[in-house]
């Protein structure tokens, strides 16, 4: 554990609502930035997202999304009031002035997502951004090295929409995402709609499986496809049907694993999920233009994220925004049940 003061310099902080939680053994979730500052549109949406006509979000979570506001921005606000509707506590990650904040203020999300230049975080650069005081959305492997590293003890539950795993073409670029091995080396219960459909999804489940993180379906037995419809079937590792079973699978995965994760998967709302042939297209579409401008390393996921956005006509962008709201009001919800429990 590195603790609040590291360096003289304070560089990770966490906010004392969420110091406060962790040492009342209340329910935290940690949310990541990299898709606010690098994975969606800063324009305003204009209207709620579909995802909220959802009776599962209550009015606090379509309040927070404000249509007026850049889109990034109100769904930063917006899971983190899904989280909190659950009676759990959010705990925003990301980088400003070189701080990693634990636990950012609406203030501070706001101000991160409106940042230029901001980096995309991954373990490798935290150090780097520090020393160079800027900002950064982290990626599901820093939001999880954040996690653990939160003040008094590590943040078990975490919420992103598609995980990083193995690109396509790996066997000629090597691009495997730092979040399988963070996922797989931290005591973490990652909540996702399985890998980005932009990976080889295939390899990405080999991965986690040579890495031994479970891969548990949350009521089904097949790895989900992030945005889209479950065509050909990628088996799970465990399955879970309620809230209450995820969440002892949760406990019981921790207690015997400390420090190592899991996954929790959960597919898409069925009426916002892209149809697997059209994404495809969109997909092979998207690859082309990362050829095209020499997109490399973690440059690539955005570039291809935004063509299928725009290939799909939006449709992408409202199945992103569900399955970020979702996962973040799951996450909450399984770590409220592991309380009731009683043994955690
Ligand atoms: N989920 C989303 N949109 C995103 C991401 C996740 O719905 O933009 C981000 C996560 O932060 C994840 C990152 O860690 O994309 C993976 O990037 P890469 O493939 O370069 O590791
Ligand atoms: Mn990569």
């Amino acid at each position: 554990m590195l603790g609040d003061a590291m360096v003289e310099r304070i560089v990770i902080r966490t906010h004392e609502e969420v110091q406060d939680a962790l040492r009342d053994g209340r329910a935290v979730v940690a949310l990541e930035t990299a898709a606010v500052t690098h994975g969606l549109p800063r324009f305003p949406l204009g209207r709620l997202p579909l995802a909220l006509d959802d009776a599962r979000f209550d009015e606090s979570v379509r309040r927070a999304f404000s249509p007026t506001m850049a889109i990034n921005r109100a769904l930063g606000h917006a899971a983190a009031a899904a989280v909190r509707s659950t009676g759990a506590i959010p705990a925003v990650v990301g980088m400003l002035r070189g701080q990693l904040i634990v636990g950012m203020t609406s203030a501070e999300l706001d101000e991160l997502a409106d940042a230029k230049p901001v980096t995309k975080v991954s373990l490798r650069d935290i150090a780097d951004v520090s020393v160079r005081r800027g900002h950064g959305g982290t990626t599901v492997a820093a939001t999880i090295f954040a996690c653990t590293n939160a003040t008094p003890k590590p943040i078990r539950y975490f919420a992103t929409g598609g995980i990083g795993g193995v690109h396509r073409g790996w066997s000629i670029t090597p691009d495997i995402s730092a979040d399988l091995l963070q996922i797989a080396n931290n005591g973490i219960a990652v909540v996702c709609a399985g890998a980005k459909s932009i990976l080889d999804l295939e390899a990405t489940l080999e991965a986690l499986d040579s890495l031994s993180v479970p891969v548990v379906g949350l009521g089904t037995e097949f790895f989900p496809r992030f945005l889209c419809e479950g065509a050909a079937p990628l088996g799970v590792s465990a399955r879970a049907d309620s809230t209450g079973a995820a969440a002892e699978l949760v406990t019981t995965h921790l207690r015997l694993r400390p420090n190592a994760g899991l996954l929790l998967c959960a597919p898409p709302p069925t009426a916002l999920a892209l149809p697997l042939a059209e994404m495809e297209m969109a997909i092979q579409s998207g690859l082309e233009r990362a050829r095209e401008v020499g997109a490399r390393g973690p440059e690539v996921t955005p570039v291809l994220l935004q063509a299928v956005a725009d290939a799909t006509r939006g449709r992408s962008l409202e199945a992103n925004l569900a399955v970020l709201l979702q996962n973040a009001l799951i996450a909450g919800q399984i770590g409220v049940a592991e309380l009731s429990l009683g043994h955690t």
